[in-house]
């Protein structure tokens, strides 16, 4: 196996079948990429239901050069920066919905890794719920991207430069995203203010740094704690989130949801790029979103009154 690629064992029938993400099998080789047949291990999604989060080494690698050419490309046709500035590096640039903007991007969410972890993970009816592309500038605090006592929501994070501890790679507190449960809660109440209620600087407090190098993909649910600590003013990154199909009694959350999106002055969830190229399989992951944001385009407008730019994170 090349470094860094790593077997997942999806259940084909009978037998366990290693597949191997990161680079094309040999001729004749068992694994074949075909995504129908991949899935996460029953120790991996243990492994998420306890810890929450989920890290896959190289599971991008073949992919590298294109997605990183694209997601330049995606930055240069809007100038560089955050909402058409330039990026200066004193503050994030981000771009949201970010891989929607480019065809090569936007089939991300067709690639067999990512419809493994959504498919194992949340379900074959998951929902595709929007990216964001980054150039981070220094820390992340501690946060949850949410706090989803029912409905799981996830997001795979892709760095596309290689990254430490001390440089900038995420940083995850296992088991904090358990809504509910006396840890998690704790963590909830006290993280904000680490320097006083807990005698240690955000960058002390006790987590796994998620080390990568490009090609590595991590994951975690949106409740789990998570931040960055030295990283330098160009952190190139970019997201893709995912959640369960929500429940028909449940869409009212679901567009209270959305309406979290109105911060970045766009009208619909989805870009142009992510609908138009969309097949069978994409479609099924966009339509329960695409069918409850008829709401966002009004909210938007009143942020464009009210905001000096859209929101850079
Ligand atoms: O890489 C980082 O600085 C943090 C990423 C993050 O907080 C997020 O995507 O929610």
């Amino acid at each position: 196996m090349e470094p860094g690629a790593r077997h997942v064992h999806a259940d084909e029938g009978q037998r366990s079948v290693p597949i191997t993400f990161g680079r094309l099998p040999d001729a004749g080789e068992d694994a074949v990429m075909d995504e129908s047949a991949v899935a996460l291990s029953a120790e991996q999604l243990r492994f998420f239901a306890t810890f929450g989060y989920l890290a896959f080494p190289g599971a991008l690698l073949a992919e590298v050069a294109g997605v990183t050419a694209a997601f330049e490309e995606v930055w240069t046709r809007h100038g560089g920066g955050h909402y058409g500035s330039r990026h200066e590096g004193r503050a994030r640039s981000c771009i949201v919905p970010f891989i929607d903007q480019h065809e090569h991007l936007a089939a991300l969410v067709d690639h067999p890794v990512v419809l493994a972890i959504g498919r194992s993970v949340l379900g074959d009816d998951f929902n595709y719920m929007g990216s964001d592309g980054n150039y981070y500038v220094g820390d992340t605090g501690w946060h949850s991207d949410g706090w989803h006592p029912l409905i799981r929501h996830l997001k795979i994070a892709f760095y596309l430069d290689p990254l430490t501890r001390d440089t900038g790679c995420l940083r995850v507190i296992p088991g904090s995203h358990r809504v509910g449960e006396g840890y998690s809660e704790d963590l909830q109440r006290e993280l904000g203010g680490c320097r006083e209620l807990l005698g240690v600087e955000p960058q002390q407090v006790p987590a796994v740094a998620l080390e990568v190098t490009p090609g590595d993909l991590v994951c975690f649910n949106h409740n789990t704690k998570h931040a960055a600590f030295g990283g330098g003013a160009r952190r190139r990154m970019f997201t893709i989130n995912l959640s369960q199909r929500y429940p028909d009694e449940r869409l009212g959350e679901l567009r209270d949801y959305i309406s979290g999106a109105a911060r970045f002055w766009i009208d619909r969830v989805y870009g142009e790029a992510m609908v138009a190229t969309a097949g069978p399989e994409r479609q099924r992951h966009l339509e329960q979103v695409m069918a409850n944001d008829a709401h966002l385009a009004e909210l938007s407008r009143q942020a464009r009154a009210s905001m000096s730019e859209p929101s850079r994170g």
